[in-house]
């Protein structure tokens, strides 16, 4: 059986590997080719469709996400360039189906291809979960799924190589034990910054989540805490009373990660069930160096997670 050692060290070559970026699929023109198979979760609030389908044979998932107005173009919508079909009229109060020029319509595509089951699972709507995971729990049930889970972070390896997204990269620090990448998240198409959500991504591999951390990964966390910050409020004139950074547990990838988000963005995973406020975890780690190895962390599992299904082989779910 692998070790953890043996893993990090195939993860350390998947860094360093063309091969796998070159299969990458070609970048999409338009959905000619895209198969719809089903429709495997809807947000009217969010205004989303998440559908799976296949390209070219192959399993896919399309994010169908409709864009925040930009104000600086309304004009646009409020011109002769807008046709109006009216609704209703009632005396002062009227309605209209409107139909702004393409330009203004676009909605936002994310693609997944080729996706794989877990992919699948991983956005299809299903009921949830709370886990409240002592360290025994973790030790006995989380983390032997964390080393023998198969995820691939492919991407991740791609952007701290610079072999992807480089060109987004707002902020790096290139030290190999405190430095990190700071890049807009996937979900952020950058064009309001009152929706500003950025990811940094750690250089140091072997953090894999919150329950790692320890007075020694200070250095770490407070100098992401700062530079990160700091890069933002450069870039995008943000400061810093107006971003949450936080990280997530569980996080969907075991790689150390923090989120920055502007506060007024609601920001998926923002939850008292999911969400852990930086600056909160600095200094709970400064109050105790284990806080995180001797907490009971509260999260909440869907379904279809690999994870829910542990906890529910082993009875957990029995005793609720
Ligand atoms: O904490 P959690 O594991 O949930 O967050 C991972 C974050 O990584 C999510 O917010 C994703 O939107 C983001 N993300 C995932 N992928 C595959 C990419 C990617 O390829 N590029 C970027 N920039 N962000 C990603």
């Amino acid at each position: 059986m692998e070790g953890t050692g043996d893993l990090l060290n195939k993860k350390r070559k998947l860094e360093n590997s063309d091969e796998i970026v070159d299969k990458c699929p070609p970048v999409l023109k338009n959905f000619k080719d895209f198969n719809i198979n089903k429709v495997i979760a809807e947000n009217p609030r969010c205004k989303t469709a998440t559908i799976h389908g296949q390209i070219a044979g192959e399993d896919a998932v399309v994010l169908l996400e409709k864009t925040a107005f930009d104000a600086s173009h309304l004009g646009n919508y409020l011109s002769e360039l807008t046709t109006l079909n009216n609704t209703l009229k009632n005396d002062i109060y009227g309605t209209y189906d409107a139909f702004p020029p393409l330009i203004e319509n676009a909605i936002r595509a994310t693609v997944i291809h080729p996706a794989t089951e877990k992919h699948i699972k991983k956005y299809t709507d299903q009921p949830c979960y709370v886990v409240h995971e002592t360290p025994e729990l973790y030790t006995n049930i989380t983390l032997p799924l964390i080393i023998s889970k198969q995820f691939s972070i492919q991407w991740v390896y791609n952007i701290l190589g610079k072999k992807k997204e480089a060109d987004r990269i707002v902020f790096e620090d290139p030290d190999p034990e405190q430095g990190f990448v700071l890049l807009p998240d996937m979900k952020w198409d950058c064009k309001d910054t009152r929706s500003l959500y950025l990811v940094a991504i750690v250089h140091k591999h072997e953090v894999k989540s919150l329950r790692d951390l320890t007075a020694d990964s200070l250095p770490l966390l407070n100098n992401i805490l700062h530079k990160g910050l700091d890069a933002i409020k450069e870039r995008f004139g943000v400061p810093s009373s107006q971003v949450h950074v936080y990280l997530h547990y569980q996080p969907s990838y075991y790689h150390l990660h923090v989120h920055f988000a502007h506060v007024q963005c609601e920001a998926p995973g923002m939850g008292a069930d999911r969400a852990h406020m930086l600056i909160d975890v600095i200094d709970n780690i400064q109050i105790a160096s284990n806080f995180y190895q001797r907490k009971t962390l509260t999260f909440t599992v869907r379904e279809e997670d690999d994870l829910y299904k542990k906890y529910k082989d082993s009875g957990y779910f029995d005793k609720s």
